[in-house]
């Protein structure tokens, strides 16, 4: 099986298609499965090299669901895009992860950088996905209270590095794992521009870094109106910074900012 780097290169789209209803960007909008399975072949087709399917919304508040409810609306949508789009499974669940693997997909994406079940490393290292491991301060309910840290790029990096540790210990292949700054996962604005400005504090952990920056709230406290060039402006900055995979809503703005960007290296 091909690295992570090669599978996707600098700079590659993840697209995101959340099928919860209270998703802090796309609530609702993906409930039905064929028009959640229709949203993820058009941002294939628009340049997305992977589609990260969720279940679970991890907004600002948001109490967690079981594996079952999980995994209700995704399996529809998986069964209707096997084969043709390439899917990322947004879940901290090993049960959830297992099926959509099972499914067909290639990546999992763990925003609590497999801390929450004790069974999903297993997962990941014995069907050889590719992961992505992601820094979060605190938990969903409580993470924006009052986010706080020394350095927040040392701090990030630190851990980043212990779980990556953590990962190959329990049988992941290194060469499979991206890592991933968790934009306003328990972070202030100031930490979420702290995070891209010193991304080379994470990049000499020498993974591929995946950033989030979509829709995020810092953007509108930034002043922005139009959510969509605000999230290609820090796309576009982290890419220039070394970031190498942007998770992002709208998908065919972010391909071709990214491949303007890319014919200026
Ligand atoms: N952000 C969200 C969800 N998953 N995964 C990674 N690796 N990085 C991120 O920055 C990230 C993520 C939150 O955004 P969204 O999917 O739009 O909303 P929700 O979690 O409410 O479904």
């Amino acid at each position: 099986m091909e690295p992570i780097e090669l599978r996707f290169p600098r700079p590659s789209v993840m697209g995101v298609v959340n099928v919860t209803p209270d998703s802090f960007s796309d609530g609702g909008a993906h409930l039905d499965p064929d028009v959640a399975a229709a949203a993820a072949r058009r941002m294939a087709d628009e340049g997305a090299a992977i589609v990260d399917v969720g279940g679970e919304s991890t907004r600002p508040g948001s109490d967690g669901v079981s594996a079952d409810e999980e995994l209700r609306p995704i399996v529809p949508v998986l069964e209707r895009i096997a084969g043709g789009v390439p899917v990322s499974i947004d879940t901290a669940k090993a049960a959830v992860a297992a099926r959509a693997i099972e499914l067909g997909a290639e990546m999992v994406n763990d925003v609590t950088a497999l801390r929450a079940d004790p069974d999903l490393a297993g997962v990941v290292a014995g069907s050889g996905a590719y992961l992505c491991l992601m820094h979060m301060q605190g938990d969903p309910r409580t993470m924006q209270i009052d986010p706080r840290y020394d350095d927040v790029a040392a701090e990030v990096a630190a851990f980043l590095e212990e779980r990556l540790a953590f990962a190959v210990a329990e049988g992941v292949a290194e060469d499979r794992v991206c890592l991933d700054p968790g934009i306003g996962f328990g972070k202030t604005v100031e930490h979420n521009l702290e995070l891209i400005r010193r991304l080379d504090v994470l990049l000499a952990l020498g993974r591929p870094v995946l950033v989030g920056f979509s829709r995020k709230s810092t953007l509108a406290r930034l002043g922005a109106t139009d959510l969509r060039s605000a999230s290609v402006a820090a796309a576009v900055a982290a890419y220039e910074r070394g970031a190498t995979i942007v998770r992002a809503h709208d998908v065919e703005a972010h391909v071709d900012a990214l491949n303007v960007a890319k014919a200026f290296a």
